[in-house]
């Protein structure tokens, strides 16, 4: 057998062949980038961020694309399969306002939702609430990564502010608890929630509208939690879930009047 017929030293003859070995070689060369680039990310992450960042595909699977956080973003925010199903819970929702929005983990999949050929009238658009001037620009960075950021507003400021002046027919709210020691108490109670405790939040959002989801703690105490269910009259529907990812625990998503068994 002639070398050039040999399959294993054979070169790409026709134009087809050698671009598709150009394409072969690109694709591997990226690969090889990325790795030496996930390296050297690896040793910068501080030792707090360490766990969240081996978990970075959880939270943004296009994590690669160029998704930007910083440290409260990487402990608080909303891993993406969590988020993509709470905002398909609220489908049929024409404004959605994340309350406190962060690095945009939930509002991204908020407006996510709207391009959904399922449910092509699902949250319309997105108010996207954020205090800190730094996350908002996180935020806007990994919507556009999404393709989203046309469905979102972004507004720097505090949500109980602003609050009065808002209009929507979903309010979610996903508040700090006070950082990655929220573990440490075996019942985690509203009074815990920051920058308020969890009965001023619900009350403020409640004046917008009864349709609220809030996400918390796995340890949250889910009977006086329901019991912000009361503050209406007559009380407003309620439901409550565990969120898993891969298995384990990571928080609890309570969903009030229409939201709840949507
Ligand atoms: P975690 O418990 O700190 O991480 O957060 P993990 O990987 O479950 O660690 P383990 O050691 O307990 O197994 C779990 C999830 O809670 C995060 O992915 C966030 O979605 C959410 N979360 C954590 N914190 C501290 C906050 C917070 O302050 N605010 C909000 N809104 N979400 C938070
Ligand atoms: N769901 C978000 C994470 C929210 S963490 C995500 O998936 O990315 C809670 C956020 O609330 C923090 O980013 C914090 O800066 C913001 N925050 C704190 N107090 C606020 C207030 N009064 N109004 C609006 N945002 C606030």
């Amino acid at each position: 057998m002639s070398p050039a017929k040999d399959p294993a030293v054979a070169l790409p003859r026709t134009r087809k062949q050698r671009k598709r070995l150009k394409r072969k070689v690109k694709i591997k060369a990226k690969r090889r980038a990325q790795k030496k680039k996930n390296l050297k990310e690896k040793e910068n992450v501080t030792p707090l961020v360490k766990k969240y960042w081996l978990q970075r595909y959880d939270l943004f699977s296009k994590y690669d694309v160029g998704i930007k956080l910083d440290e409260e973003g990487w402990f608080s925010v909303t891993p993406e399969e969590i988020a993509a199903w709470q905002a398909r819970r609220c489908a049929g929702a024409g404004v959605v306002i994340d309350a406190f929005a962060g690095v945009g983990g939930n509002a991204i999949q908020f407006a996510k939702v709207r391009n959904s050929v399922v449910n092509p009238l699902a949250c319309r658009h997105v108010i996207a609430v954020e205090i800190d001037t730094h996350k908002v620009a996180l935020a806007l960075h990994n919507a556009k990564i999404y393709g989203v950021q046309d469905h979102i507003d972004f507004i720097v400021g505090d949500f109980f502010q602003l609050a009065p002046f808002l209009k929507g027919d979903v309010v979610f709210l996903s508040p700090p608890w006070g950082g990655p020691s929220y573990k440490a108490k075996e019942n985690f109670t509203l009074d815990l929630l920051k920058p308020k405790d969890g009965y001023s939040l619900f009350k403020v959002a409640q004046a917008i509208t009864p349709n609220i989801i809030m996400y918390l703690p796995r340890n949250i105490d889910v009977l006086q939690a329901s019991e912000l269910s009361w503050l209406s009259s007559p009380p407003l529907d309620i439901e409550v879930e565990e969120n898993f990812v891969r298995g384990y625990s990571k928080g609890i998503t309570i969903y009030f009047g229409d939201t709840a068994f949507s």
